[in-house]
């Protein structure tokens, strides 16, 4: 296939997607159900970020999870430990979620039910950047372990979220990583770019992410009264 033709082609998916995206907001909106996003690198700690905002958040609210990767259900089986529901999206060789899957795997839901529904993308930093999936929310997550340049390398997964979460704030030290420099890093790339440090497995600064959220949810329910 010449390139025209392969850019053709994608530019055709994109739009496809982004119609069944505007068609997933519209369902988000009248079903009241807050969507957030997770999109980083394989290993960043999406699912161990979110194993304890299902927990936190599942306490006081009605929480439910779909996360995808292109094969294994581990994901969904560790997050099923929380108790709340959790359905995994196995995209094969597909290196991210397109608005397709998520509406193909909400069907049968009651998304009324829910206050927040977390959407876990495929590990990747590039390829989830053109996929819209109609979130009202996107974090992505990018951890000290990776290296402080990786905003600068990946600026466009940045620049398509809505806050960046810095993870593994306990292995900082450990593995020199400049936490101020990669804060200034995605600074750069994106200028005041919501950003939270914390460390999923210490439970540090995770108090920040969840009242950024739930602002955020009051701030939804408020305009929807409105
Ligand atoms: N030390 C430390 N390890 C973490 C943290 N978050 C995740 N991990 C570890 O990093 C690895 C990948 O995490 P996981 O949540 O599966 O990442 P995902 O691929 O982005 O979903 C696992 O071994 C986790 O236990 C953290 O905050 N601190
Ligand atoms: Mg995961």
């Amino acid at each position: 296939m010449g390139e025209p033709r392969m850019v053709e082609v994608r530019r055709k998916i994109i739009k496809e997607n982004d119609l069944v995206a505007r068609r997933l907001r519209d369902f988000y909106r009248q079903a009241g159900v807050e969507v957030i996003s997770l999109v980083s690198s394989p290993g960043s700690g999406k699912t161990t970020l979110l194993e304890r905002l299902l927990a936190d958040f599942g306490r006081q609210c009605r929480v439910a999870a779909l996360v995808g990767d292109l094969a294994t259900e581990n994901d969904a089986a560790r997050l099923a430990r929380t108790a709340v529901p959790v359905k995994q999206i196995t995209t094969g060789t597909v290196c991210h979620l397109d608005a397709t899957m998520v509406e193909r795997a909400l069907q049968g839901w009651r998304l009324a039910e829910l206050d927040y529904l977390f959407i876990e993308n495929v590990g990747n930093l590039v390829c989830p950047s053109s996929f819209d999936l109609g979130e009202d929310l996107r974090l992505v997550l990018v951890s000290t372990t990776e290296g402080e340049d990786k905003p600068l390398k990946y600026p466009t997964i940045f620049n398509t979220a809505d806050v960046a979460v810095i993870t593994k704030l306990d292995l900082a030290a450990a593995i020199d990583c400049n936490v101020e420099e990669l804060i200034r890093n995605v600074d750069s790339v994106r200028p005041g770019m919501p950003i939270v440090s914390l460390s999923a497995r210490t439970g540090q600064g995770v108090e920040d992410l969840k009242k950024l959220l739930t602002a955020r949810h009051r701030a939804g329910a408020a305009a929807r009264v409105i």
